[in-house]
């Protein structure tokens, strides 16, 4: 289902010649990295946002923060439309939470940083997020369901948490163990 709108999205590439990133992985210690603040939006921080939204179609994936393709700054990208809709890029640049819900949901979510490796994680079911757009003005948003997940694990690849940090630690390490292996074998 997914599987042919990410191949349509990932063929643009070809079309405005965008550049596909390397995707890092567990336990690249640059994951574990807290971004800084992105200073001045341009072309080249454009085109950067660019890549990294044709880097996550081909993934393929719904997020990706910038540290996930080697630049820890505070930068993510997401797509959240499915399959018949039109796509829906979304760049967030220095986002901040502003608010979150008392109440949790449970996503079993995944990781282009952790392939293959997927867990049952609880975070506040909706939040407020303060952000710059890809033009540089600033925006804020109230995210609820799947949006609100995913920013939330976005925004924590900012700041160096990696979703298998919530699990224990005999799960994480097998997580990592796995990856290795996945990696190790190309
Ligand atoms: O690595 C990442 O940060 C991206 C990650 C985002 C995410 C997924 C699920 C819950 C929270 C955050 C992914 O995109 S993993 C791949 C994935 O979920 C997916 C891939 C293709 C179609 C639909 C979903
Ligand atoms: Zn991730």
């Amino acid at each position: 289902m997914y599987h042919i709108t990410y191949k349509l999205k990932a063929q643009r590439i070809d079309q405005k010649n965008m550049a596909l990133l390397p995707i890092l992985t567990v336990p690249d210690p640059l994951l574990k990295t807290v971004s800084s603040p992105v200073e001045t939006v341009d072309d080249a921080l454009r085109n950067f946002m660019d890549d990294m939204l044709e880097t996550m179609y081909a993934a393929p994936g719904i997020g990706l923060a910038a540290v996930q393709v080697g630049r820890p700054i505070r930068l993510l990208v997401m797509d959240l439309a499915e399959e018949g809709e039109a796509p829906d890029p979304q760049y967030y640049i220095n986002p901040e939470i502003t608010w979150t819900s008392e109440e949790l949901a449970t996503y079993n979510e995944g990781c282009l940083s952790v392939p293959d490796q997927y867990a049952d994680i609880d975070r506040p079911t909706e939040c407020k997020i303060t952000y710059l757009d890809y033009h540089g003005k600033k925006q804020k948003i109230h995210a609820t369901g799947l949006f609100s997940t995913c920013i939330q694990h976005e925004l924590d690849h900012l700041n160096g948490i990696i979703f298998i940090d919530y699990l224990s630690t005999l799960k994480k390490n097998m997580a990592v163990r796995k990856v290795k292996k996945l990696v190790k074998e190309g």
